[in-house]
């Protein structure tokens, strides 16, 4: 089995003083499922899990705790150094148990990860986010049950449930809410109560550092981070030729005993392929072109929606390339249908500043600031979004040290010189063409034209052009309802119906042309 990918990529977990029966369990996220229950005196705990062929690694008991993990984590040898004279830990499970029994709720400050857990402690159910909520994870809580799954939609049947503290309330289903991003919910399982704890927050002050020594820290700690990621078996870079790609690309060759594999999409309007061939050609993947035709790029909006069970419409046009190449994977060298463990270079620009387009200082923080402070909950950075094809995604530029280094630097360093991202684009001038290095930012939705045929499908619906972004989100929305809320599968939603929809909505009727 493909045990290169995390034991598990999702659960549904569910703790009950009663004797109802579990939720069916659905799941966006391909792979085997994994069932079975537990009891003591006083609760049961049924548990379904998304694994990937040891679903025994994703569950560990220790003192009467029990915990269920979906992710990895980055940071196992600092962690095992907490632990001496213990038994090895077999899993990242059964040390972040042993870790909890040590250090109670605060274990999961010292976590570097990508996860979401549930404990079981003693008449209280823990549930925990990485410091990105990068697996997203949300929860029902009553007297007498907690219910939380790494997907909405897995929470659908569950009734009226109260209010969750620092939780975010998940449209029309009320009573399930999100657990925000690096955050520990302690919930008391008889009463509900619910005390929430941050484990994270973004950096708000930032470092003074003589060049030299930023681009230095930058190239280790991001060297760091591509080495915990990638594995036992050859790693997938997903490269556009960017440099946050293409850095990922080359730092994981390094780890990789022979040629890493690359690949990179495009749509028949438009493709990054002869800026991400010199990058594989330099780094000597084995690299493969995907071209998506428009109409089929847009045909995977519903289960972009699906997978991320994201209401912002920008954040699924960034995500819509992606899925597509996901779904497209399948059968990719080194491929055998098992699922794939992909590095990519999301993210880096959040922190960098890097979609901000002007020289000016303040403007940029002040654009690092807007989107540190606003990613919680779009779930741009799931799993779920590669684990609809079965496959596991994994960023870099988000594991935990790398953010607070990016995030921390002064402005200056992340403008310099006349470039956007210079601290990054200095950290791998010694191993990437200078092309790359100097190579402006193109996003993803621009560089695959998704962003125009998405406008295009509304205005030849006769949407006027002021009113695209806003119908944008409605379409995003009206989907939601039916892939999350509904629990539809994305093959059944009818795209065009929902577009002719939202074209019929007063607001968004074409203004006669005043005579
Ligand atoms: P962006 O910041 O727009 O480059 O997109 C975020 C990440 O998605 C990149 O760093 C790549 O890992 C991946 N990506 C973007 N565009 C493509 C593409 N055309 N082909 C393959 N991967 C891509
Ligand atoms: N990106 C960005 C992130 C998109 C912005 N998200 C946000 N502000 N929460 C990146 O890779 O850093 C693109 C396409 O650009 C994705
Ligand atoms: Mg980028």
């Amino acid at each position: 089995m493909a045990t290169n990918l995390p034991a598990a990529t999702g659960f549904l977990a569910e703790v009950r003083r009663d004797g109802a029966r579990p939720l069916e369990p659905v799941f966006a996220a391909r792979g085997s499922l994994a069932r079975w229950h537990e009891r003591t005196a006083d609760r049961s705990l049924h548990i379904a899990l998304v694994h990937s062929g040891a679903p025994d690694e994703a569950c560990a008991r220790d003192r009467g705790r029990t915990l269920v993990f979906a992710g990895e984590l980055y940071n196992q040898e600092d962690l095992i150094g907490l632990l001496p004279g213990r038994v090895l830990p077999g899993s990242d499970a059964a040390l972040v148990v042993a870790l909890f029994d040590v250090y109670g709720i605060h274990a999961f400050r010292l976590l570097n990860g990508r996860f979401a857990a549930l404990l079981t402690d003693h008449g209280h159910v823990v549930l925990a986010t990485d410091h990105a909520g990068s697996v997203p994870l949300y929860v029902f809580v009553a007297p007498g049950k907690v219910l939380a799954a790494t997907e909405a939609k897995a929470l659908r049947a569950a009734p009226q449930g109260r209010p969750v503290p620092e939780g975010r309330p998940v449209r029309r289903r009320p009573g399930t809410h999100q657990v925000p991003a690096g955050s520990v919910l302690d919930i008391e399982v008889s009463t509900g109560t619910c005390v929430p704890h941050r484990t994270w927050t973004p950096p708000l002050a930032r470092r003074i550092l003589p060049e030299d020594e930023a681009v230095g820290t930058v190239r280790r700690t991001l060297e760091r981070a591509v080495r915990a990621r990638t594995g036992a078996g050859t790693p997938l870079v997903v490269l556009s030729g960017g440099i946050d790609s293409s850095a990922v690309a080359v730092l994981a060759v390094g780890r990789s005993a022979g040629p890493i594999d690359t690949v990179s999409m495009g749509t028949d309007e438009a493709d990054e392929f002869p800026q991400a061939r010199v990058v594989a050609r330099h780094i000597g993947s084995v690299h493969r072109e995907i071209t998506v035709p428009t109409s089929d790029l847009l045909r995977g909006l519903p289960h972009a929606v699906w997978a991320a069970e994201c209401l912002d419409p920008d954040v699924i046009e960034y995500l819509l390339p992606l899925t597509a190449l996901y779904l497209r994977l399948g059968g990719t060298t080194g491929g055998d249908g098992t699922g794939r463990r992909i590095l990519t270079g999301y993210g880096a620009d959040i922190p960098l500043g890097g979609m901000h387009r002007e020289n000016r200082l303040p403007q940029l923080d002040t654009a690092v600031c807007h989107d540190m402070d606003t990613f919680d909950g779009l779930n741009e950075m799931t799993p779920t979004l590669s684990a609809i094809a079965g496959h596991w995604s994994t960023h870099p530029y988000w594991d935990r040290d790398v953010l607070d280094v990016l995030v921390s630097l002064e402005a200056g360093l992340k403008r310099r010189h006349g470039r956007d991202k210079w601290v990054l684009r200095a950290a791998l001038g010694d191993v990437l063409p200078h092309e790359v290095v100097v190579r402006p930012k193109i996003g993803v939705h621009e560089g695959s034209g998704t962003t125009s045929s998405f406008s295009r499908l509304l205005t030849d619906a006769g949407i006027p052009q002021d009113r695209v972004h806003d119908a944008k989100r409605l379409v995003v929305e009206e989907i939601f309802d039916q892939v999350v809320v509904d629990g539809r599968h994305p093959d059944d939603v009818a795209l065009d119906t929902v577009v002719e929809r939202v074209a019929d909505r007063p607001a968004h009727r074409a203004r006669p042309v005043p005579r």
